[in-house]
């Protein structure tokens, strides 16, 4: 019987770093909308090569974002789980809604902007980089895409693509929603809360990652920068360090910001961080034992099962796709 469910997807890079703002803006998410939906989530390896890289750490980079991914709790038996390289299709399509984007449109997106600002090399891939991410949606048909603040432009111009297709070519694609977290979908460094939590930071107390081990992420929690008044108050603009560990807080334990601030308000920041370690470390434990758990070479025969389930569904598409484009037959 076909499957009714509607369809989620999301992607994430394998650059190593998987981190506590990943997690808690996406790929809780991600998890938890297994249960309900119809998933298909991406280790998205084109996307990671569009900056500079080491292609022998990059193998190892992508199988270990595979396997971070699913200790976190994907699982290969419920959802479509692959390599985006694996499956040409994206590129394919990727390559047709090359040709409906503006590059005005392009010119305005902020991620790009961002990276050419630090340094980074400016190449035909980076600037068609959210193309790539419009493709990945829109060839599974997804309604519904769990990400982090940071890629909601990127998702406001795959909406604006899928509109544009549609309009020209036929109704073939839904307009996908983002599923954007309400207080964890922006986590800050721990060392400079005006910057988002990236796994690109030079500094590695800015960030805890998914597999630090319990002393790490005490000590990073603790030595995080905080403000000059004892109080624990929830205020961006005046206590964004404090402001950014109650978000970590809320997302670990499930508390609302209100209930921590009234318990820990006046208590000092030093009990409020062992309070904030104890959660993460509490969050973090069942994913730490998984990955202990899993077996590579295994994780690599799931991935490649998952790369020929994706291909066979997605040439179903593709061949739907050509047809509406004129590209089919000879
Ligand atoms: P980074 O900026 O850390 O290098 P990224 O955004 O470039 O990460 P991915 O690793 O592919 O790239 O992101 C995976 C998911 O994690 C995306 O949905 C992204 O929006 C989300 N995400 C990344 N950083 C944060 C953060 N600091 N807070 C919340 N969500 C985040
Ligand atoms: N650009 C995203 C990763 C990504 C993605 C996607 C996310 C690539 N394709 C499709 C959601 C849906 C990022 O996090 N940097």
């Amino acid at each position: 019987m076909a499957d009714e469910r509607k369809t989620v997807f999301s992607g994430l890079q394998p650059t190593g770093n998987i981190h506590l703002g990943n997690y808690l803006g996406a790929l809780k998410n991600w998890v938890r909308l297994q249960d309900e939906y119809d998933t298909v989530y991406c280790v998205v390896d084109l996307h990671a090569i569009t900056v500079d890289y080491d292609p022998v750490k990059f193998h190892q980079d992508r199988l270990e974002a595979a396997k971070v991914l699913m200790a976190v709790g994907i699982d290969p038996g419920r959802s479509l789980f692959y390599f985006q390289s694996q499956v040409p299709q994206h590129s394919e399509l990727a390559w047709i809604l090359g040709t409906m984007t503006p590059t005005g449109v392009l010119n305005r997106m902020t991620q790009y902007k961002d990276k050419v600002a630090k340094g980074v090399a400016a190449n035909l891939g980076l600037y068609s980089y959210p193309v790539l991410m419009a493709a990945d949606i829109l060839l599974y048909r997804a309604s519904l895409v769990p990400i982090g603040d940071d890629q909601k432009q990127h998702l406001e111009m795959t909406r604006d693509l899928a509109e544009r297709f549609n309009n020209r070519f036929g109704e073939v694609f839904p307009i996908p929603d983002p599923l954007i977290p309400e207080t964890t979908a922006r986590i800050m460094s721990l060392q400079e809360p005006g910057n988002k939590m990236s796994k690109s930071d030079p500094n590695e107390k800015s960030r805890v990652l998914i597999l630090d081990s319990p002393d790490d992420i005490t000590k990073k929690i603790k030595s995080a920068v905080t403000d000059s008044d004892p109080d624990v108050r929830f205020d961006w603009d005046e206590k964004p360090g404090i402001s950014n560990l109650l978000e970590i807080m809320s997302g670990c334990t499930g508390q609302s910001i209100d209930d921590l601030v009234a318990e820990y308000g006046d208590k000092g920041y030093g009990v409020f961080k062992q309070a904030v370690a104890d959660a993460v470390i509490a969050e973090l434990a069942s994913v730490r034992a998984s990955y202990k758990a899993l077996d590579d070479a295994e994780v690599a025969r799931l991935m490649t099962k998952g790369a020929l389930d994706a291909r066979q569904r997605a040439e179903g598409f593709q061949q739907e796709i050509r047809k509406f484009t004129g590209l089919s037959g000879i």
